[in-house]
């Protein structure tokens, strides 16, 4: 089959955007070289981490005894509520201010703790947070967007090993989320039924690219996948944001996000880095009914725990390759240990 043995092109259904894929350059699945490159393992308190409790901050504030999620306003935030309202508009020069609010939430008080290593309880208090971040944001007139995302590992440039990530709250709906919005919209207007929804009903008769199934969620790695270990977490009903998931579906999130972490980790026995966000319905008080929540996984390593994937060269100067098929990666992760390889 040509998906299998031969060089193609796949489209992005969510972005309307196609990406090579080189399967004859690796018909086998990769199964060498797995480092185990046991990392130092880190203190639960480090009195230099400013995420930690009761730790000072590059602001001059105190990051409270918090005991379970906290956030606060970045001290770095890219957007800032209070600023000059401006704009340019000619031919060759467009550009507008823009407001928004940028927090970080720190996942736990415990500086040694990573979603697959926390208790899947402890992950429920993330997802509950992120709800209460969503519909308090949400309430301002001036936030159309809210980008909830975790940039995991130095690898992905995450600048402090404490389980963190962060909201951005924008008043544009950014480019990526405004791209997936619009190709959601053109499906449901043709097909009046969400797109991700019949999408995943497919993947679910196919099975060959699923990686993890509950009761609520499944994980799969998507026909159009980048990465090389790229997933996609989707919803088995609609629901629209964070904010309307139900108590049993934040549970199975909970439970569907610590499975693939530790399959991810056990992947090449490393804690493995990724970039991973919410996509989901835009805060500008209008229904959106094409929108899926949705989650997207952007892990950058390639064939060890050292080996990454660069998107250089062609793909910079072109468009996205892959020599890995979706569908090989899906069979390596589906078939990877459930333990965590460390043994918590
Ligand atoms: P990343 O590691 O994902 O980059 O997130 C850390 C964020 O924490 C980063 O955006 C912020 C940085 O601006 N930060 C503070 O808000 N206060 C500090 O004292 C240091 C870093
Ligand atoms: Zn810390």
């Amino acid at each position: 089959m040509f998906l299998k043995d031969s060089p193609h092109r796949r489209y992005n259904i969510l972005t309307g955007e196609w990406i090579k894929v080189s399967p004859h350059r690796t018909k086998r699945p990769w199964q060498g070289q797995v480092e185990n490159t046991d990392e130092l393992k880190r203190p639960e308190h480090d009195k230099n981490c400013y995420l930690c409790p009761g730790n000072s901050r590059a602001s001059g504030d105190t990051t409270p005894d918090y005991k379970d999620t906290y956030s606060f306003v970045n001290d770095f935030s890219a957007l800032l509520e209070d600023t000059d309202r401006d704009s340019v508009n000619s031919s060759f020069f467009k550009a507008e201010s823009e407001r928004g609010i940028c927090k970080v939430i720190c996942f736990s008080p415990r500086h040694d703790l990573t979603i697959p290593i926390m208790e899947k309880e402890e992950i429920k208090t993330v997802i509950r947070h992120w709800k209460k971040e969503y519909s308090e944001l949400s309430q301002l007139d001036f936030i159309n967007h809210i980008q909830i995302f975790e940039n995991h590992g130095a690898a992905m440039g995450c600048s402090n090993p404490h389980p963190h990530g962060q909201v951005w709250a924008d008043e544009f709906v950014p480019d990526l989320p405004a791209k997936e919005l619009a190709k959601q919209k053109e499906y449901f207007k043709k097909n009046n039924s969400p797109l991700l929804i019949d999408y995943l009903n497919e993947e679910l008769k196919s099975k060959e690219r699923l990686v993890l199934e509950n009761e609520s969620f499944v994980v799969l790695v998507p026909f159009w996948a980048v990465w090389p270990y790229e997933t996609l977490v989707l919803p088995k009903q609609q629901v629209s944001s964070v904010d309307d998931l139900s108590e049993k579906q934040v549970s199975d999130l909970a439970e569907i996000m610590k499975a693939l972490g530790i399959r991810y980790d056990n992947l090449f026995k490393t804690d493995f880095p990724y970039s991973m966000g919410l996509h989901q319905k835009p805060t500008d008080g209008k229904d959106h009914p094409w929108s899926t929540f949705h989650m997207h996984y952007f892990p950058p390593l390639l064939r060890s725990a050292e080996v990454k994937k660069f998107m250089v060269g062609y793909e910079m100067m072109a468009m996205a390759q892959r020599d890995i098929t979706a569908e090989s990666s899906a069979e390596i992760l589906r078939e990877l240990s459930g333990s965590h390889y460390r043994g918590r």
